[in-house]
């Protein structure tokens, strides 16, 4: 890891939103760039988060924390990942699936693909298929579920099998991620795409929507 990196690291791990926010700030006045900041410090970090916990050093408080330092970081980032070209025209519904906290992944893919010049109707966490449905019918042409529990991927089926019930599966394109989730998971449950990180889900929409 870079050297101007490890102090938003350590920052992240410790919980320290305010340290958090002023190394970011500091990084990015140094003229480090806003996607080099999130995926060689803040994500590494909330990796380690989770070994962390695995490992029973940490436990469900100091996740929260540090997911909440995180944010404090992403929070400076965002305006400048989210720079982006013309308008696409198309709506993006995204949400993290029933039963499911975890929301900052899923915040990423929807600023990102904001920044591609997509609009994005952000439902949030712990969503019901039913609201996905809801949402669609307003005109949506791609749906983003995510899910970071191995307990919750099968909502993401649920989401598909609501969306043929109430008749929109052929107007929108499914897509998914989270760390659990893979390309044979789509594949089994009748997505129609499966991107692992935020910029390849921006990839992968412009696939399916041109
Ligand atoms: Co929880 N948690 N957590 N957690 N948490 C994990 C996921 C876990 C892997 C930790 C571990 O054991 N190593 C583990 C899951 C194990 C499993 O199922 N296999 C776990 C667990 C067990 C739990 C609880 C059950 C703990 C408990 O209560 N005993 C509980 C569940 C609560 C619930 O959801 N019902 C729980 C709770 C929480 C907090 C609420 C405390 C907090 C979330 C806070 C929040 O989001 N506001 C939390 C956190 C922070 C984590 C870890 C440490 C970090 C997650 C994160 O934000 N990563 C996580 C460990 C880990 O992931 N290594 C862990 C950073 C983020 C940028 O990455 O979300 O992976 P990620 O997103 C990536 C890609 O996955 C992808 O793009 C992003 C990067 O570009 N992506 C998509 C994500 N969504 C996409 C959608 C797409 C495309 C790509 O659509 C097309």
């Amino acid at each position: 890891m870079q050297a101007s990196w490890k102090p938003i690291h350590a920052a992240i791990l410790a919980g320290d939103a305010a340290s958090v926010r002023a190394h970011v700030a500091a990084a990015l006045a140094a003229g480090g760039a806003a996607t080099e900041i999130l995926e060689d410090a803040l994500i590494p970090a909330m990796t380690e988060v989770g070994e962390l916990f695995e490992q029973e050093e940490y436990f469900v408080p100091e996740m929260l924390v540090c997911a909440r330092a995180m944010q404090e970081g992403l929070a400076l980032l965002k305006p400048l990942l989210a720079q982006g070209g013309a308008r696409s025209g198309v709506k993006v519904v995204a949400c993290t699936v029933q039963g499911d906290l975890h929301e900052i992944g899923k915040n990423l893919v929807c600023t990102m693909l904001e920044g591609a010049g997509h609009e994005v109707v952000n439902l949030g966490c712990d969503v019901a298929p039913e609201r996905v449905v809801a949402a669609v019918q307003d005109g949506a042409r791609v749906v983003a579920l995510s899910a970071l529990l191995t307990t919750t991927m099968p909502a993401m089926r649920h989401v598909v099998a609501a969306l043929q019930q109430a008749g929109l599966r052929q107007q929108v394109a499914v897509v998914v991620g989270g760390a659990p989730v893979t390309e044979e998971f789509a594949r089994t449950i009748g997505a129609d795409g499966f991107a692992p990180d935020a910029s390849r889900a921006v990839a992968l929409v412009r696939s399916l929507v041109g």
